[in-house]
């Protein structure tokens, strides 16, 4: 059989897929388990997967798999589809551009889609000051090109990130990622002139805003030196590091400091930009406006598309040449953001992710009440965090946060763990999950704890 026409036989995704979970088979069933047996013979084992099954089609609040498991999805492959995966706007987009053209490269002969994209970033992201915006593939080339972008302005090399930070696996960004198994252990030596702040953890430091960010500020200049510092570059909200909420007037006093002393604050809103949180961007919440802002993932819905975006005079000290790559701001991927973008406004889904954070956030404080294991619920909108926790000594528990996750998965529930310490479970639904969905993941989650 061809690839086309074994992909004949498979169900199309999109949200008129069955809103249902349903397990016909033992994960992984026999399909699934064929297709994973390959991959461990096929693809090189420092790539892992969470959930054991080989996906075949996705939508709503679904990821079906090859032996017609449908499990819920809480996890938006991370954070990546919050539009819904085979949106019926983006596929329709795609495929019209798809049978135009897909590549003329953007730095050889440009088109309409990449510069309407940089149009509608300069417009959402925060602040009313004149912007430009360069188009990327991936969350960690795009940080990369942030960090370009302000030692060119500033003429200066040092950049700070923070304890918990997570942005990306290239070298540079594997330098700016904190942690260190299984992102950094035996790849270095990583880039050189990054730095590491003590980040404002309220749930584990106790600090107010100003205190933390006092802290921050004075370690900065202490070890490093404010003049020279490029850019200091933080997560408004980690993701990976914890889904970490910064105590109010953190950002607020950093971007000050930033100001003040001509240092380049650079928002990754990766994880937390595109509707997710219930603003397009984090930095909403915090009411800070980033000189430069860094987006990926949610932003075209899946297809791989990511941007830096900020001040124009930042953004236009790079001389001509001095930014770009082949596939950077490739036309589908442009034609999928502007359709996701669309979808967003007109699918009234910026309101929905504050409905979910409502229903996520009620029904998660309601067990922590009566279940001491879960220390913290956080977050905002559809990116919303459990803390797991010893009850008696208040230390992270990671092997019940694994324990938990795979109880879920094993029943049909896709859920997410992330933290320095892995205790933590993170729901990032797609935005397009039904209620009774989510309700009923949630029902899951809690009958795993109950068994553990
Ligand atoms: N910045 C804030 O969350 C990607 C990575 C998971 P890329 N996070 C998920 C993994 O194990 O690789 C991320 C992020 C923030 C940057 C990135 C990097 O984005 O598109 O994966 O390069």
């Amino acid at each position: 059989m061809s690839v086309i026409e074994s992909f004949t036989a498979l169900p199309l995704g999109g949200p008129s897929l069955p809103q249902e979970r349903r397990l016909v088979t033992d994960l992984p069933g026999p399909r699934s388990r064929e297709i994973l047996d390959r991959k461990a013979a096929a693809v090189a084992s420092g790539v892992g997967h969470t959930v054991p099954i080989a996906a075949v089609a996705a939508g709503g609040g679904v990821v079906v798999d090859a032996d017609g498991n449908s499990l819920i999805d809480l996890g938006s492959g991370i954070a990546v589809t919050t539009a819904g995966n085979a949106n019926p706007r983006v596929v329709a987009a795609v495929t019209e551009q798809l049978a135009r053209f897909t590549h003329t490269c953007f730095m050889i002969a440009p088109y309409e889609s990449y510069v309407a994209v940089a149009e509608a970033l300069n417009d959402l992201t925060p602040g009313d000051h004149e912007k430009r915006t360069a188009l990327f593939n991936s969350g960690a080339e795009a940080v990369e090109n942030a960090v370009k972008i302000a030692r060119k302005y500033t003429k200066r090399h040092a950049i700070v990130a923070f304890d918990h930070a997570y942005h990306g696996r290239t070298n540079l960004t594997m330098a700016l990622t904190a942690k260190n198994m299984p992102y950094k252990h035996g790849f270095g030596p990583f880039a050189g002139e990054i730095y590491r702040a003590p980040m404002s953890y309220p749930f584990r430091d106790g600090l107010t805003g100003p205190e933390a960010a006092k802290k921050a500020i004075l370690h900065i200049e202490k070890q490093v030196g404010a003049d020279n510092v490029a850019a200091v570059i933080i997560e408004p909200i980690q993701g990976e590091g914890g889904f970490i909420v910064p105590a109010d007037g953190f950002l607020n006093a950093l971007a000050d400091w930033c100001r003040e002393n001509g240092v380049v604050f650079i928002a990754d809103e990766v994880q937390t930009g595109f509707a997710r949180t219930g603003r397009w961007f984090a930095s909403e919440h915090f009411g800070i406006v980033p000189d430069l802002v860094v987006t990926a993932k949610g932003i075209a819905d899946g297809l791989p598309l990511s941007g830096v975006t900020g001040r124009a005079a930042m953004m236009d000290a790079t001389h001509t040449g001095g930014l770009g790559g082949t596939y950077g701001g490739n036309p589908l991927a442009c034609v999928a953001a502007l359709a996701a973008i669309e979808s967003y406004v007109e699918d009234g889904l910026l309101e929905r992710a504050t409905e979910i954070g409502d229903i996520l956030t009620s029904r998660l404080r309601a067990l922590a009440a009566t279940d001491a294991r879960i220390g913290d619920v956080r977050g905002f909108g559809a990116m919303i965090a459990a803390e797991f926790v010893d009850p008696e000594t208040g230390e992270p528990d990671g092997a019940l946060t694994a324990r938990v996750a795979k109880d879920c998965i094993a029943n049909g529930v896709i859920v997410l763990t992330c933290g320095t310490h892995g205790n933590i479970i993170r729901f990032l639904p797609p935005l397009t999950i039904p209620n009774h969905l989510l309700n009923e993941g949630l029902d899951v989650v809690e009958g795993a704890l109950a068994r553990d």
